[in-house]
Parts: structure tokens; C-alpha cells; sequence
């Protein structure tokens, strides 16, 4: 029933070629100090796209001691600030130009359709880049009232030097999430790329040099996390920590900041994200709805809408259709056009996610749609579909990051809001209801940091983004992002005339 066809055609040629494989510190492409390098892999095949400059410790700290001088010296947070917003507002420039490029490297890496990297992905890391380029020259501080004879002054300050953590499911995002505020406000960075997906980030960060970036301000260490990773989470010359990925990671790193120099951490981790369809909805367009929230970017969203909650009253309808929904996914070459769904990153997801649908078989689910690869090579995976879902099945807890959707049955909403916020993470959550009663009841009583009412996964530069609970610290995107990468300096002058 899948396009099976598409995963086991000959791969397209991707109309783009690797220029940049080494890491990016102070201004230069340079090899790793072991002379190592890793093979970074076309997901669509498992077979090797280039050979990229293998980061670890010796070169975080050459990467550091780049961005500490970048700082310490300037030019970066000594420019004015208009003079960095025009250099952002230059770089999303040269985003735009190189578009398409872009958006190949991304898809080839990643795996990932070209059509969503190309229209959505690069566009808005363009999007993200003058988003945080208008903040740049808005950043003050504040005069505030006290009580005794006192001139109070209240400065925002950058931090120092930010390192930088970022996954695969999203590079250029993660980039832009991450890289966007901390440069507004005048700090420098350090940030290291998935080993997964490497190559992106070398190419923009070429581009950011091309529009007037100074040296050391952006540097790019390619590598493993717990060699690179680990160096950076625990380097006493690293002021801020910001790191998205797992939350078992996300536990590490924190320990690392804090046995080493305490720096200040925000992270982004996972999640276990409810789409609640309530019996009023349209039920055609509460499974269109429910189908992107999980199966977008082949599953691989930390607020993947991965417990499907379903009133009683339309269960059975919207299981049926839900399943007819995912057989007509189109999967396939992600540089084909019309393609919905290509390859999981890697072999370890693949795996993972393979295990996941088997323990839900095992714990008495019902496999409704998929369940196995999709063709014979490369890492496809048929969009799959679980209703009977119960609460503590391993499926309903654990994140599954893959294709596999989750049905769950409910009957009243006590008991979806309690079952919903029945989870160590509190992401996000979706809401499909036409009352109005019932959208802000839910939208007030669900623990999480993003709550879409009928939509799903919209995120503007300007919605702040993160977790409650396991699912994180600090928000990112929006104003909110900014305080992230801010010192604040009370500053007191006593006055002459306590009347002025
Ligand atoms: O994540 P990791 P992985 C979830 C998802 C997925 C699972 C594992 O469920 O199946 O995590 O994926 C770096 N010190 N998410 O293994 O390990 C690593 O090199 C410092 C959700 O890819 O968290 C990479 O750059 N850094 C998530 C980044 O951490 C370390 C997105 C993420 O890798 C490190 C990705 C260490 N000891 C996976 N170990 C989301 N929130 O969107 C690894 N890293």
C-alpha cells in the first residue's frame, strides 16, 4: 500500500556538491588536532557523503579560546549593536541566495524532503536571523525607582562565551534557535553540530563570514557528545551552556556545567506531546490535523503530537481513517517531489524505532497501518499507526521519535487532562475542538510550554518554545530567548538631592 517503489528506486543525484568538511574556528576551515575525521551518511542509502574534521577536546578548547578573545577584545560585543544586526541582516541575505544549495545539503544529510528544507527550513532560518537581527539595537536596560537618596541603573549585559549543542532533526533551526539570540546580544560562540548532520552549519556559517561576521565570534566544531560534547559542557572558559537533544543528555550536560564552572544552562529535551481530538471536532480535519502533528519530519519532532487522545464517541471513525490517512503517505526519495516522508537519520533510530513498534505489538496494541521497513535499503519506515493504546504501554511513555502513531481512547475531560499531564515531560500539546469552553480548559489545565488550538507545530520566530517538567529549561525563540544569553548589572549612584 506504501510507495514502496520510491524507497527502492535508484537515489536521485543531489544537486549539490560538499565544499566545506573541516572545522570552523576563528575565521578558518581547519583539521581536527588528531588529524581524525567520521563519515557523515545519506540516510537514503547508509553510504558514506563525505568525510567530516572529527572535534574533540584539544579543539573545543582551540574554539574557545578563539570566541574568548572574539569577546574580550571585540570587535563583537564592543561593535555598536546596529553594526552586528547589519551583519545578520546580511547573512539572511546570503541565506536566501543560497537557498537551494541549502536546503540539498540539508535534505542529503538528513534525509529529509527537499521541498520542506527548500520552502520551509532555510526560509526560516532567514526568517530567524533578522528576526534576532531587529532585536540586536532594541536590547536595554532599564532605569528603575528605589527607595533611599539612589540613582538605580539596570544594565543587560552579554554573558561571555556561549557553547553551543545541537541535534539532527533540525540543524539549520537549531542553528538559528541558538545562534540568533546569542549573537543579538553580543556574546561570542561555540557550537557543535550533530555528528549525524554535520555539514549544513559549516556552509551558513561560510555565509555568515561572507556577510561581515569578525572572526572567533562563530566557531564550529563538528564531532561525537561525549568527547567534543562532554569538552564543551565542562570547560571552565564556556559562560552558558545551551543545549537540545535527549533528556538523558540533557541530564549529563547539566552535571557537567555544574561540576565544572556552574555556567548557566538552558535545555530543550524531549517529549511525549498529547493531540486531543474532542467529539465536536471535523473529523476529517482532526486526523489531517493529528496525522501532521506526528508524522512531520518522519517523526522526528521533540513535540511530536505522539499520544493521540480520542473522545469515545469518534474513536472507531477516526481510527479508520486515521489508518487510510497513513497508507496514503507518500514515502520516497526525500529529493523527489510530492514526497511527505523520507529516511530516518540513521541506523540507531531506525533500530530504535523498529523496537519501539515491537514492544508495542508485544504489550497488546493494535497495529493498524505499517509496522516494518519500507523497501530494502536505507532507513524507511512505513508510516505506522497503534490504536488500543493504553497509557502504560512503553509506546504511550516513551518518546519513539519515528513514524508510529499512538491512538488512545478517552471519555471526559478530567480524565484527558489528567492522563495528558500524566507524563514526566510537559512539551507541548494540541487541541482540536470547535468549543470554546473546552479549548481554554484544556489550554489552562495542560502542564506544557506550547499549546496549539487547533493547528499544530507553528513556530514563528517570535513564540517563545520550551518545556515544563523533564521536557526542559528556559525558553527559546521570541523575547524570552534573549534573557538566555543576558547578564544583569544593578548599578547604584547615590544622588545629592534625594528630591531629584
Ligand atoms: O540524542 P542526544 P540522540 C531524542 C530522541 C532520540 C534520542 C536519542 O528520542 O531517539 O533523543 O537521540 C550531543 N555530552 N532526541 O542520541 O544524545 C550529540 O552529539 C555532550 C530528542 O541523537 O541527546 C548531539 O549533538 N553532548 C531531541 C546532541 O547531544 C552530548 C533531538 C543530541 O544528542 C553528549 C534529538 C554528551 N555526553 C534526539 N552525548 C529533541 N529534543 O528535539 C551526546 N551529545
Amino acid at each position: 500500500r506504501f510507495s514502496t517503489a520510491a524507497a527502492m528506486e535508484e537515489p536521485i543525484s543531489p544537486p549539490v556538491q560538499v565544499n566545506y568538511t573541516q572545522l570552523l574556528i576563528n575565521g578558518q576551515f581547519v583539521d581536527a588536532a588528531s588529524g581524525k575525521t567520521f563519515p557523515t551518511l545519506d540516510p537514503r542509502t547508509g553510504e558514506v557523503i563525505a568525510h567530516v574534521a572529527e572535534g574533540d577536546v584539544e579543539d573545543v578548547n582551540r574554539a574557545v579560546i578563539a570566541a574568548r578573545k572574539a569577546f574580550d577584545e571585540g570587535p563583537w560585543p564592543r561593535m555598536t549593536a546596529y553594526e552586528r544586526s547589519r551583519i545578520m541582516y546580511r547573512f539572511a541575505d546570503l541565506i536566501e541566495k543560497h537557498n537551494d544549495d541549502i536546503a540539498a545539503l540539508e535534505t542529503w544529510d538528513n534525509g529529509k524532503p527537499y521541498e520542506q528544507a527548500a520552502k520551509i527550513e532555510v526560509p526560516m532560518l532567514a526568517r530567524l536571523m533578522r528576526y534576532y537581527a531587529g532585536w540586536a539595537d532594541k536590547i536595554h536596560g532599564l532605569v528603575v525607582p528605589a527607595d533611599g537618596p539612589h540613582h538605580v541603573q539596570v544594565l543587560h549585559e552579554p554573558i561571555g562565551v556561549a557553547g553551543q549543542i545541537i541535534p539532527w532533526n533540525f540543524p539549520l533551526l537549531m542553528y538559528g534557535w541558538k545562534v540568533g539570540p546569542a549573537l543579538a546580544c553580543g556574546n561570542t560562540v561555540v557550537l557543535k553540530t550533530a555528528e549525524q548532520t554535520p555539514l549544513s552549519a559549516l556552509y551558513v556559517t561560510k555565509l555568515f563570514h561572507e556577510a561581515g561576521l569578525p572572526d572567533g565570534v562563530l566557531n564550529i566544531v563538528s564531532g561525537f557528545g561525549p568527547t567534543a560534547g562532554a569538552a564543551l559542557a565542562s570547560h571552565m572558559d564556556v559562560d552558558k551552556l545551551a543545549f537540545t537533544g535527549s533528556t538523558a543528555t540533557g541530564k549529563i550536560v547539566l552535571e557537567l556545567a555544574s561540576r565544572s564552572n556552574l555556567k548557566q544552562v538552558t535545555l530543550e529535551l524531549g517529549g511525549k506531546s498529547p493531540m486531543i481530538i474532542m467529539d465536536d471536532a471535523d473529523i476529517d480535519q482532526a486526523v489531517e490535523l493529528a496525522h501532521f502533528a506526528l508524522f512531520f519530519n518522519q517523526g522526528q519532532c521533540c513535540c511530536a503530537g505522539s499520544r493521540t487522545f480520542v473522545h469515545e464517541r469518534v474513536y472507531d471513525e477516526f481510527v479508520e481513517k486515521a489508518k487510510a490517512r497513513a497508507q496514503k503517505r507518500v514515502v520516497g526519495d526525500p529529493f523527489k517531489q510530492g514526497i511527505e516522508q523520507g529516511p530516518q537519520i540513521d541506523e540507531d533510530q531506525f533500530n530504535k524505532i523498529l523496537r519501539m513498534i515491537k514492544s508495542g505489538v508485544d504489550e497488546g496494541a493494535n497495529l493498524v497501518a505499517g509496522g516494518a521497513q519500507l523497501g530494502d535499503k536505507g532507513y524507511y519506515i512505513q508510516p505506522t499507526v497503534f490504536s488500543d493504546v493504553q497509557d502504560g504501554m512503553k509506546i504511550a511513555k516513551e518518546e519513539i521519535f519515528g513514524p508510529v502513531q499512538s491512538i488512545l481512547k478517552f471519555k471526559d475531560l478530567d480524565e484527558v487532562i489528567r492522563r495528558s499531564n500524566n507524563s514526566r515531560y510537559g512539551l507541548a500539546a494540541g487541541i482540536f475542538t470547535n468549543n470554546l469552553a473546552t479549548a481554554n480548559t484544556l489550554m489552562r489545565a495542560l502542564r506544557v510550554g506550547s499549546v496549539w488550538i487547533n493547528c499544530f507545530d507553528v513556530f514563528d520566530a517570535a513564540i517563545p518554545f520550551g518545556g515544563y517538567k523533564m521536557s526542559g529549561h528556559g525558553r527559546e525563540k521570541g523575547i524570552d530567548s534573549l534573557k538566555n544569553y543576558l547578564q544583569v548589572k544593578a548599578v547604584v549612584t547615590p544622588l545629592n538631592n534625594p528630591a531629584w
